[in-house]
């Protein structure tokens, strides 16, 4: 049974995988003006940047009060929140509203546990818009300097207690923590039979709850190797692409994260993506897919669109 917000339900729980297999806290790094981003990108190993964000106008300035005043009249689409108040970032548990509606609805929610209908801004806060007021945003941030293309950029915002379930994405990410702590549960790509991906209908999700696991349905998970981090305000993590991650936000949260495409070379080393690949061409919705779009579900995947529909 492939999890889903409605299965997803104890809010208590941040994970319930084994503390023994649990990896030494991840490297962490002092960013500095000089910082050799592509160097780090080129490790591919995830790592906690420290000091990065404080140097953004964003530390400084983005509260609810200020992003209500930029943004109070423009349409976004806020995920609502499952059982537990979790997503599984499907788009079709997302609901366009006014962002000074959702800042309303976020402060309504802010200091009791996450329920089933609230609201996150997650997939839906995209700041990569021709809209001058988001334009003006976007410049508030610091986008690492990377030769690879940025895909997307994000704005998450929640009322705390809010969960992200266990995925991973096609794609380098930073993620970046202006308000608030999210705890996260990372998984390295190879070990991606011990958390049963499902490919179907999330192309990037998994069959395991990490909240409870169900160690007799799933017994590989028992074994699996993860890092337990703690992101503060402030930090920034460097989650190289096909890092499966499961994502707890405490507090008010606000964040921000840019994708980029990978170079082409390293998925096609990375367990997850290969899987995933194999998957869209050998299954018979994959096939008829790519006989009627001539190839197009190819070149999407070959291009590292997002791909949740
Ligand atoms: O912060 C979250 O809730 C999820 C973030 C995430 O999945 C990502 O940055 O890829």
């Amino acid at each position: 049974m492939p999890v889903t917000t409605e299965n997803l339900d104890r809010a208590d729980v941040f994970h319930g995988l084994d503390p023994a297999h649990r990896l030494p806290p991840l490297k962490r790094v002092q960013w500095t003006p000089d910082f050799d981003w592509p160097a780090l990108f080129r490790q591919a190993r995830p790592v906690i940047i420290e000091g990065f964000v404080a140097s953004w106008p964003a530390a400084r300035k983005w509260d609810l009060d200020y992003l209500q005043d930029r943004l109070g009249d423009r349409p976004v689409r806020a995920a609502i929140l499952g059982q537990g108040g979790v997503t599984t970032l499907d788009y079709c548990n997302e609901r366009p509203l006014l962002f000074a509606d959702l800042v309303g609805r976020l402060r309504s929610q802010t200091g009791r546990p996450a329920r089933a209908g609230d609201v996150y801004l997650a997939q839906g806060g995209s700041l990569l818009s021709q809209d001058p007021p988001i334009q003006a945003l976007y410049n508030e941030i610091d986008v690492p300097k990377v030769p690879l293309a940025v895909r997307a950029a994000t704005l998450w915002m929640g009322s705390g207690g809010n969960v992200t379930y266990l995925h991973f994405d096609p794609m380098e990410n930073v993620l970046a923590m202006l308000k608030g702590r999210k705890k996260l549960v990372l998984i390295p790509p190879d070990e991606t039979p011990h958390v049963y991906p499902i490919y179907d209908p999330d192309p990037l999700g998994s069959a395991v709850n990490l909240r409870q696991p169900d160690f007799e349905r799933h017994p590989r998970l028992k074994s699996v190797t993860y890092w337990e981090v703690v992101l503060e305000e402030g930090e920034a993590l460097f989650l190289p692409m096909g890092y499966w991650h499961h994502v707890a936000s405490e507090g008010l949260n606000i964040a921000v994260n840019v994708w980029w495409a990978p170079q082409h070379a390293r998925w096609l080393l990375n367990a997850p993506m290969r899987g995933l690949f194999l998957a869209q061409i050998t299954s018979r919705k994959g096939l008829k897919r790519l006989a009627k779009a001539k190839f197009q579900a190819l070149k999407q995947l070959l291009s590292f669109a997002p791909m949740r529909h």
